[in-house]
């Protein structure tokens, strides 16, 4: 008899996941509580874009393989992909893990396996979702097979990604993980490696934290080659070329609902011990008012500053935790006018009206690049120099190529020489 599967949460992974394990053979049912993600879904279409989804969902929904409803039904195997946000101290809300995991109680049968792919905090399977199930009168890892699978693909290569991947599967005991592993062997082509839920948790925030932390020390030599009038980039690009070192890029913070979100879920649990982590944090989060502490260097107050880029990185359409909007609250504190040029992100995603290039960067005293948007890699020279009063570039993600002398260009290599003097407006 053909399997069924029953994915919770239809977002960026639950939606992916789901029509994968459909395409792969399994009956599957996706829940949502957004009623219009269930109707588009059951007409064949997509509320989220990614690269290859609609040709996939549309195939699998005409087959009659993959359905969406609102409330769950019975299947052999639950996955639940809702999202865990962070409460304003940063600390995990679980409130979507728990309604899912209550909401499918009611539908388990004995030999179920529930696996949660949601980001979660470590030791959150064991002390928080076994015993929603527990109470329920369940012998967990033993009636019901319980695991923790997270995900780790990147936004633009999901299709790719979660079939190539290695897997980590973690069970709450090692009955579990196989029984989660088998679920995945349907599609996944990577490894697929069993473990603890514990450390299936922690490894999958430590993976996040390891870049935020490294992220923290280029930020750090920036600042302090700043201080000390060398150029951070150059050390950056010669240290690398040792075989064991790859320091990251400095940039105006860390954006994104991983990197900014996943090391405060191990820092809420042991807080005495993740100084490290919590300075990383601490460091990345500076940076906005770094970036505007040296606007104030190069610019003069009331002077118009067209902001080059509002999401979190480049080439995507995502502003969520994205410092830019740090920057520019910041920017209009301080007075100065503010145009915005971004051309990936719609106009519906954020509060402050976006411009064209044009529109920008007319009368402008500053170009102050914020995203690495192939777009701005290579500017119109001739344009900028046209428009702009004394064209000055500030390029945080160091994305820019610029020919012209007559265009004075600033990043995370020469901030050491920023001076409004040298720049005066007039
Ligand atoms: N950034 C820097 N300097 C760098 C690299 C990145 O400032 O050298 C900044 C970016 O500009 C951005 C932020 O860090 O603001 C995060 O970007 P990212 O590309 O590092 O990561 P995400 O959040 O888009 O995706 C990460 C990925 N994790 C890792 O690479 C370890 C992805 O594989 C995960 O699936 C994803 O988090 C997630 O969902 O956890």
């Amino acid at each position: 008899m053909m399997k069924k599967i029953c994915v919770v949460g239809l977002g960026y992974i639950g939606l992916p996941t789901a029509a994968m394990f459909s395409k792969s053979g399994y009956e599957v049912v996706g829940v949502d509580i957004n009623e219009k993600a269930v109707n588009l879904l059951n007409k064949g279409e997509i509320h989220i874009e990614e690269v290859g989804l609609e040709g996939l969902v549309k195939r699998v929904v005409e087959e009659g393989r993959l359905r969406a409803s609102s409330t769950p039904q019975n299947a052999d195997v639950f996955i639940i992909a809702v999202p865990t946000p962070n409460y304003p101290d940063h600390t995990a809300n679980l409130e979507y893990v728990k309604t899912a995991t209550e909401n499918i109680l009611p539908f388990l049968k004995e030999g179920n396996i529930v696996i949660v792919e949601s980001t979660i905090p470590p030791r959150t399977i064991n002390d928080f979702v076994a015993p929603i199930i527990t109470r329920e009168g369940w012998k967990v890892g033993e009636e019901i097979y319980l695991a923790h699978c997270p995900e780790r693909v990147l936004p633009g290569r999901i299709l790719i990604e979660l079939v190539e991947n290695t897997r980590i599967v973690g069970g709450i005991n090692e009955l579990s993980a196989i029984k989660a592993a088998e679920v995945y062997g349907a599609f996944v082509t990577g490894d697929i490696i069993k473990t603890s839920a514990i450390t299936a948790e922690m490894s999958k925030l430590m993976e996040n934290t390891y870049r935020d932390v490294n992220i923290a020390l280029a930020n750090e030599l920036a600042k302090i080659s700043d201080k000390l009038g060398i150029n951070a980039l150059e050390v950056i690009s010669l240290a690398n070329r040792h075989p064991r070192v790859n320091l990251h890029q400095p940039g105006p913070g860390v954006g994104g609902h991983c990197l900014a979100v996943d090391p405060y879920f191990i820092i809420e649990k042991a807080p005495d011990e993740s100084p490290l982590i919590i300075n990383a944090r601490r460091i990345n989060n500076s940076m906005p008012e770094f970036v505007v502490e040296h606007v104030g260097k190069i610019v003069d107050k009331g002077a118009k500053i067209a902001v080059f880029g509002l999401t979190y990185k480049g080439n995507i359409d995502d502003v969520r935790e994205s410092p830019a909007l740090d920057i520019v609250t910041l920017l209009q504190e301080k007075g100065y006018k503010l145009s915005i040029y971004e051309p990936h992100a719609k106009q519906e995603q954020v509060t402050l009206p976006l411009s064209t290039f044009d529109e920008a960067i007319d009368q402008a005293n500053l170009i102050l690049v914020l995203t690495d948007h192939n777009e701005f890699k290579g500017l119109d020279e001739v344009k900028i120099y046209s428009k702009m009063i004394n064209p000055i570039i500030f390029d945080t993600k160091n994305c820019v190529k610029i020919n012209s002398e007559s265009i004075k260009y600033y990043n995370f290599g020469n901030l050491y020489t920023m001076s409004k003097k040298k720049n005066a407006l007039i």
